[in-house]
């Protein structure tokens, strides 16, 4: 895939975690994120939504969760506007199927993808799973993608599903917040050295992944960079590529 800028933008962003942690919090983010969408409209010649757009999502054969409403129909004519997106599951909205791409014509990725923007090559996706360790997370993922369980899911009344899975997602953040996660880790930093085993054998000049809730910027190899986009809870942070390069950005009203 090949992406021209024609004297505009790329914009990426990910974990807007809407829904979470309560429907008063996540419908001011909701908010926040349609005046970017708004304000990156105006010179973005794709715009990348790389996972954990929705702290938890499912789609039964005739249900879709209620809620995220502005926010869809903001992508939606966005797409008919013109802009491609691209949006990418997550590990919390996993169970992405192929609403989107048969209601607004806006393709779902569950893994990273290869792209070509201006002539630089982009390793581009969510990032949970990648690299090494993390072999609880890797564990359940199996559980999570695995047909029968799904399948069971499926049946038990969304009212009552719906309600579990936010109590599961809540949990894991409180637990992430005891370990820590949003500080530095230097070399343990598991997506980064994801990103240097991948150059030594393929290149790319960036490498964009989200999960990591940190805004990093950090060499890979002599000339490459991998980003980390952040999180919208409490950081609005994004990226955005021109023919200048790419840099993080903080979005502020
Ligand atoms: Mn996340």
């Amino acid at each position: 895939m090949n992406i021209k800028l024609n004297q505009k933008k790329v914009y990426f962003a990910s974990d807007f975690h809407l829904g979470a942690p309560n429907f008063e919090q996540s419908r001011l983010r909701e908010e926040k994120i349609i005046k970017w969408l708004d304000e990156v409209s105006n010179d973005a010649a794709a715009i990348f939504l790389v996972g954990d757009i929705f702290d938890f999502w499912f789609e039964y054969d005739k249900v879709i969760p209620k809620g995220f409403i502005k926010f869809i129909a903001k992508i939606s004519s966005l797409r008919d506007s013109g802009i491609p997106i691209f949006f990418f599951s997550g590990n919390h909205d996993l169970w992405l199927k192929d609403y989107f791409t048969n209601e607004l014509k806006i393709p779902i990725y569950h893994q990273p993808i290869e792209i070509t923007i201006e002539g630089k090559r982009f390793l581009i996706g969510h990032g949970d799973g990648l690299g090494p360790g993390d072999e609880f997370y890797k564990f359940l993922k199996r559980i999570f993608t695995n047909p029968f369980f799904k399948w069971l899911f499926k049946w038990l009344h969304p009212d009552i599903g719906i309600r579990i899975a936010h109590a599961w997602s809540g949990k894991s953040r409180l637990s992430n917040m005891e370990k820590q996660e949003d500080q530095f880790k230097g070399e343990e930093e598991w997506l980064w050295a994801y990103c240097k085993q991948i150059d030594q054998s393929k290149h790319f000049n960036y490498y964009v992944f989200g999960h990591r809730h940190l805004p990093l910027d950090l060499p890979v190899g002599k000339n490459s960079r991998y980003i980390n986009l952040g999180e919208w809870v409490s950081q609005f942070t994004y990226a955005v590529f021109d023919s200048e390069g790419i840099q993080l950005k903080k979005f502020e009203q």
